[in-house]
């Protein structure tokens, strides 16, 4: 028997990811830019056991068995098991994988990343893989590549048919901005409506929108958001952040029929920062929405005070506009 445990964080786009080239290999028409979080609040937690003894593969996600035929997983495990060694012993043991988030599964909460990556660490480690694995957790939820590495990480879509170039770099690690704060806003934490997978399909195929973006809009804000990123000048990392969230729910919005993720409590978070920030002269903190109505905050950590004091005067706990919850993560 051999067993392997790895811990994955959540990471959160500030330059996001919307549309497939390929769905098969998951490959993306733009690039996309993310902060990872630290995982001590927000992780996915994978055990894997291998043994000769087991009659069949099993998953348990949250205490819950799931089907092993699922062709992500069938993927990843395909493509871990061509990169390891023909003489692996352990190579045709069946395995038994054990995966926890400690947070919402699949509100909007980036779930499906920290769960891939965490998979196929695993994996990774339980048949000795050497190299990158950004482009195998990649084909397991495309966002899933980006939480393989720490600090600040770029998704390169790359070009090639196959996929090898589309994978993750980081482009600084989290001790360039020790400062950085991040707060999730939970606005609601039950099952989304509709799946980024098929939001982002649905986008691909309707959406004119989705494509000036992709083409003219993500190549300049991912070199200026680089530029913002080196240069830890927040004020434009916050607004180039805030700018492409608005223009991805745009999107979705342009979508036929519309996915709708926000909800009034999410503009209602949107409008605080804006006033927030026209109070300070400048901006302090970025709002980030991915595929639900939940808000992700960026900000340092000198303003996460007053920032959040101010959260908790407009948006009492008691209040019926949901419950929000204020996690301080690097
Ligand atoms: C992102 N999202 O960049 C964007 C912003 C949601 C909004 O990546 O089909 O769950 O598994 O590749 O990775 C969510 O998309 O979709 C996502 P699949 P995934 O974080």
């Amino acid at each position: 028997m051999k067993t392997v445990t790895m811990v994955a964080p959540v990471n959160i786009a500030v330059i996001k990811y919307w549309g497939k080239r390929d769905e098969e290999l998951i490959l993306p028409i733009n690039d996309s830019i993310s902060g990872t979080l630290s995982t001590d609040f927000m992780c996915a937690k994978t055990t894997i056991q291998a043994s000769p003894q087991f009659k069949e593969n099993k998953f348990w996600l949250n205490g819950k068995e799931q089907n092993f035929d699922s062709p992500r997983l069938d993927s990843c495990l395909k493509e871990v098991k061509r990169r390891a060694s023909p003489s692996c012993p352990i190579l045709n043991w069946k395995i038994a994988i054990c995966s926890e988030n400690n947070f919402p599964t699949a509100a909007g909460l980036a779930s499906s990343a920290a769960g891939y990556a965490c998979l196929v660490a695993a994996l990774a480690k339980l048949y000795k893989i050497e190299g990158d694995i950004s482009s195998i957790a990649r084909r397991g939820s495309g966002s899933a590549c980006r939480s393989i590495y720490g600090g600040w990480v770029q998704w390169i879509k790359g070009d090639r048919p196959t996929g090898e170039d589309s994978i993750a770099i980081q482009l600084a690690p989290v001790a360039h901005w020790p400062e950085m704060r991040v707060l999730i806003l939970v606005v609601n934490d039950e099952r989304k409506k509709y799946s980024s997978t098929s939001g982002m399909k649905k986008s691909v195929e309707t959406s004119d929108l989705l494509k000036y973006r992709a083409s003219e809009c993500v190549p300049k804000r991912v070199e200026a958001m680089k530029e913002a990123i080196f240069r830890k000048d927040f004020e434009s990392f916050a607004k180039i952040t805030m700018e492409d969230s608005n223009q991805f729910h745009a999107i979705c919005l342009d979508t036929f029929p519309p996915c709708v993720y926000m909800n009034d409590t999410s503009h209602s978070i949107s409008d605080v920062v804006h006033t927030y920030n026209e109070c300070k002269s400048s901006n302090r903190v970025a709002y980030t929405f991915d595929a639900g109505p939940n808000a992700c905050i960026y900000l340092l950590e000198s303003e996460t005070e007053e920032f959040l004091s101010v959260i908790n005067y407009v948006f009492p706990p008691s209040s019926n506009t949901g419950y929000l919850k204020g996690l301080q993560v690097r």
